[in-house]
């Protein structure tokens, strides 16, 4: 395939269509192939508004955004959309049957790739369990799935494109860390590029890469072992 999952932000600046305050100030990081990168920060920080931009939900205002050399601009939105799996802040789940929203974006997607997929995001069990299985009715007039069972959900949805690049915005929130902890394992076998926005030291220990953000800035980053030496914003984190 084309993608690798190498992700650059060249001085990235960032205001919302009509917006005048800028949400990202000259934000710039290499992301090799297949590195796990933990986003921290305090709500409004801009984390969210990072990663909208690696799927083009939003173009920079200024900078470049690039995949294994490529400016997101000159990717087929296609490529970009088979490619990147991102799991947005509030999972959209449609009311439909389990199976339909698992192959939503994928929709020729086998019943197996479907069940692997789920068991990788530790939600097949739960799936199994419900009254027809994969077959069941969610939404309106079916089943409703509790926060963390939803997340779930949408993680397998996006693993089922078996992607590059994985975003999950705060996506594992309503995990438990041992949960939480299976999925990262399972997630790490697809040796896809992941960035995961997380409140979890758990989760942050075991990054390539954390990036504290602040303000729309980037205002420390490193390993978990770099960060505890150098950061006394971290250790705050660290210790609460
Ligand atoms: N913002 C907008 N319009 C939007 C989304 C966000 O103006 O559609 C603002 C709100 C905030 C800033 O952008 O001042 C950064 O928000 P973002 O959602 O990126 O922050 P976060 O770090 O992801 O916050 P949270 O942890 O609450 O999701």
């Amino acid at each position: 395939e084309q993608l690798k999952g190498a992700v650059t932000f060249e001085h990235v600046s960032f205001r919302y269509p009509g917006m005048s305050t800028y949400v990202l100030k000259d934000i710039s990081f290499h992301i090799r192939p297949g590195e796990t990168v933990a986003i921290l920060g305090s709500t409004g920080a801009g984390k969210s508004s990072i990663l909208q931009l690696i799927p083009r939900l939003y173009d920079p205002t200024e900078g470049a955004v690039y995949v294994d050399g490529m400016n997101l601009k000159d990717v087929k939105m296609d490529d970009l959309r088979k490619r990147i799996g991102f799991t947005p802040q509030e999972s959209i789940l449609f009311s439909g049957t389990v199976e339909e929203n698992l192959a939503w974006g994928k929709s020729d997607a086998t019943l197996s790739e479907m069940k692997a997929a789920a068991q990788d995001a530790q939600i097949h069990e739960t799936i199994t369990d419900l009254k027809d299985g994969y077959e069941t009715k969610l939404g309106q007039k079916g089943i409703n799935l509790s926060g963390g069972q939803k997340q779930r959900l949408s993680v397998a949805r996006a693993l089922i494109r078996k992607p590059n690049i994985l975003i999950l915005d705060d996506s594992t929130s309503a995990l438990d860390l041992q949960t939480e902890s299976k999925v990262l394992d399972a997630i790490d076998k697809y040796k896809c590029t992941l960035f995961i926005v997380t409140q979890k030291l758990s989760t942050a220990k075991r990054a390539d890469k954390i990036m504290l953000i602040d303000d729309g800035k980037i205002i420390e980053e490193g390993t978990h072992d770099q960060l505890m030496n150098t950061s006394t914003l971290y250790r705050e984190i660290a210790y609460s």
